[in-house]
């Protein structure tokens, strides 16, 4: 066979790993995850996650058809390079699609990595800088009864953060606020389900909560709020500014992000913590929102986010203006990405609070994984690479089922954010 010429195909003085085989899994214990599983000749495999929730085959086949035919044959040790090669090579670059296709490589080959040394990621990183990874959970109800009800039980299950969010009068199906009060999850019909928004109710609403759930819990408990890109940069400061007296610990999306120079209205007229950027992509998405202090906290993740190879360069850049970090981990993350981020997490020096939107039975037995819950806090585990994998055999039996995000519409049928 011809010598292969391309640059990365050749080893340094290691022994390359030489990736052999690469394959996408698609499978839905109750909503879909795509998994992307790189093998090597040595046998070391390692496991990606590529779940982008109601887009998932545009994913797939961005692995299946551009991703995985340059990976064969590379050393799987070569993580940066590999990296920069899919980042930088592909010439219509990042998005959504593009960066959890990139992500899904970079997991696998930082699980690679640690379970060839035989040692968890979080080492590879530099080692632990704390002991458990702060997390939030999420108590939601139809009134403010029931969400406060909720909130009691999540801080008997020893939470010390907790994401409230509740039903709005005369707002049908509002952001958060699920049918079944342990497993949340809004993709949940082949087509779009339509809901109604109403900023002005949300509005009035939304401070009562928080004051009947300080009344009754007091000032230990950290709260936090998601408005999920609902408002206008007027309408998020003065939510912001009415929220004040309850000290949140973050007001989450109060506007879509694209605009990252209207967080500066936002920021003059309230002192309420902010954190944006589930949905960004790299740190272009967030540079500015960053280095003028707009906020306070990054949502950005190991998968949205390319990878722990682009996360830390996010964080590093984001530790300079002293923004901490606040990874997305709702249920469409699968347990693959919660194992990686844990483990980046407990390395990164700028550690604000991991989401921890608890899976299905069903869902981490197909993932079965290291990490644990344990008093508010969760442990990535020891075991080398990032400690999650998949059963094949389990995954086989839960087929793809097509499912998408809701859409909103204001009372008088205009589009909005959802
Ligand atoms: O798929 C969409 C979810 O990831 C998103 O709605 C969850 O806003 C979210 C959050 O804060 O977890
Ligand atoms: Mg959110």
């Amino acid at each position: 066979m011809a010598e292969d010429v391309r640059i990365n195909a050749r080893s340094t003085g290691l022994p390359p790993l030489r990736i052999r085989a690469a394959r996408v899994i698609v499978t839905c214990p109750g909503r879909n995850f795509v998994t992307l599983k790189i093998e090597t000749d040595q046998g070391v495999y390692g496991v990606g996650d590529g779940t982008l929730n109601g887009r998932e085959k545009a994913v797939v086949a961005y692995l299946e058809d551009h991703v995985i035919p340059v990976l064969i044959g590379r050393d799987a040790r070569r993580i940066e390079d590999i990296w920069q090669y899919l980042y930088r090579g592909a010439y219509w670059r990042r998005g959504p699609v593009t960066m959890r296709a990139i992500a899904a490589v970079d997991m696998a080959l930082w699980d690679i990595k640690g379970k060839a040394l035989g040692v968890p990621v979080y080492d590879l990183l530099g080692g632990p800088s704390r002991d458990g990874v702060l997390v939030y959970g999420h108590a939601n109800g139809a009134d403010l009864e029931e969400t406060k009800d909720e909130v009691a039980r999540y801080l008997d299950a020893g939470y010390k953060a907790i994401r409230a969010q509740t039903g709005v009068p005369g707002v049908a199906k509002p952001y958060g606020v699920s049918r079944d009060k342990d497993f949340y999850e809004p993709a949940e019909d082949e087509l779009p389900v339509e809901t109604i928004w109403s900023t002005p109710q949300y509005l009035r609403h939304a401070p009562k909560l928080f004051d009947a759930l300080r009344v009754r819990f007091g000032d230990d408990v950290e709260l936090l709020h998601d408005v999920h890109h609902r408002l206008t940069p007027n309408e998020a400061a003065q939510l912001g500014k009415s929220l004040e007296p309850y000290r949140l610990f973050w007001l989450e999306d109060p506007t879509p992000a694209e605009n990252q120079e209207a967080f500066r209205l936002i920021r003059q007229h309230t002192t309420t913590p902010l954190a944006v950027g589930e949905v960004f992509n790299s740190l272009w998405d967030a540079k500015d929102l960053i280095q003028n202090q707009l906020i306070d906290y990054l949502r950005a993740t190991v998968l949205g986010a390319g990878g722990i190879t682009h996360m830390r360069r996010v964080a590093d850049f984001a530790s300079l203006w002293q923004v901490r970090t606040g990874c997305h981990g709702a249920t469409d993350l699968s347990p693959i990405t919660m194992a990686t981020a844990l483990h980046f997490d407990t390395w990164v020096p700028n550690f604000g609070i991991q989401e921890y939107m608890r899976h299905t039975e069903a869902t981490d037995a197909v993932f079965p994984h290291a990490y644990w819950f344990e008093a508010g806090r969760l442990h990535p585990g020891d075991a080398p690479g990032h400690g999650c994998d998949i059963d094949e055999a389990l995954a086989a039996k839960y087929p793809y089922a097509p499912k998408q995000l809701p859409v909103a519409r204001l009372e008088d049928g205009t589009m909005w954010n959802w």
